[in-house]
């Protein structure tokens, strides 16, 4: 009876003390923001341009500041961080977010997405609404997607990667999600999860042997100084989500859910101007550092080789069927 009693006790303290720290959060002049790139990063520059707009178009009573640079820890120590109310808003890749959100998980199938243009059709068209709904349910709101270009492997082995038989036997470091695990070990190697800050050192010390990653990030980390062979395999063309916590949306009126919307959409269509100029700069940048580049024309073979990752895929969420073949209805 005591004992009951107690917990009921500690159990009203701990309700009292989390309802106290949500409304301390839910002034919505002062968002905090996750982002894991450096403050020149399109996707950074993105994301300040959407708190701008946002506090413009609310008269000031959306707000916030970002925090660059990955000082809020990890992409995964963020999702739970806006599921719990530590983080209003975030710039997040969908990679790792198939794991809090199962159906987001079909954008990170090898070689869903013919190319750019095919991944923001078919984002900006009814599967991206279904993705929503689906991070919505976990307490993420979608509100624009950003671009991240096409991921490709890299190394520190000297290996200029033409087919999968010259992945046989390479470790790389992937992000947290067990489909790029099996992605990898598809081609012959062996894979790794690991957060991004911790990726240059584990290439510089021979952790790994390689990683992937589009040319932006492959520069901005300063990768290509430790692993210099780049093979142009374009596996993966990754979406990312600027997105508010469920919480601090919940908060607004309709009025600046509308205005936040839209800031959310201008930020957008900048960031995919900044992101084409960043890629191409970051790709003359390396390639005049002395990083060697090879070009793979015909990639079938290695789509090919990731049909036991799909199926990996299904079997573990048969939903996934219905939206691979959306996507591929999708010219
Ligand atoms: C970059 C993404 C970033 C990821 C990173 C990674 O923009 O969100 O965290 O790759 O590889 O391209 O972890």
């Amino acid at each position: 009876m005591i004992k009951a009693l107690s917990k009921k006790v500690v159990a009203t303290a701990v309700l009292a003390a989390s309802v106290a720290l949500v409304s301390a959060q839910a002034s919505a002049g002062d968002w905090k923001g996750w982002n894991i790139h450096v403050k020149d990063y399109p996707v950074s520059i993105g994301m300040e341009k959407f708190i701008e707009l946002a506090a413009k178009k609310t008269d000031g009573r959306v707000g916030g500041k970002v925090y660059h640079g990955g000082v809020l820890g990890s992409q995964s120590d963020a999702i739970s961080q806006m599921q719990l109310g530590g983080v209003d808003f975030a710039e997040f890749n969908l990679g790792p977010l198939g794991i809090a959100v199962p159906e987001v998980n079909v954008v990170s199938l090898p070689f869903i997405f013919k190319d750019m243009d095919h991944m923001h059709r078919v984002m900006d068209g009814a599967v991206g609404e279904k993705l929503s709904a689906a991070m919505a349910k976990a307490g993420i709101i979608a509100l624009s997607w950003y671009d991240s270009g096409a991921r490709s492997f890299y190394n520190n082995s000297g290996v200029v990667i033409k087919t999968p038989a010259d992945v046989k036997g390479l470790k790389f470091r992937v992000m947290n999600n067990e489909l790029f695990v099996g992605m990898v070990e598809a081609l012959g190697g062996n894979a790794t999860p690991m957060a991004f800050s911790e990726v240059y050192q584990s290439l510089k010390t021979g952790v790994v042997d390689g990683a992937e990653n589009n040319w932006p990030s492959y520069e901005s980390t300063n990768h290509y100084d430790v692993a210099g062979n780049y093979s142009g395999t374009q596996h993966l063309i990754l979406p990312e989500c600027l997105c508010v916590s469920i919480r601090a949306w919940d908060a607004l009126s309709s009025e600046d859910k509308k205005s936040v919307k839209e800031a959310a959409v201008e930020s957008a269509k900048l960031q995919r101007v900044l992101w084409a100029e960043r890629s191409a700069q970051s790709k003359a940048k390396v390639l005049k550092a002395g990083v060697k580049y090879n070009e793979i024309k015909d990639k079938s073979e290695f789509q090919a080789a990731m049909a036991p990752v799909y199926a990996m895929a299904v079997k573990k969420n048969p939903a996934l069927k219905e939206l691979i073949a959306a996507i591929q209805a999708v010219d």
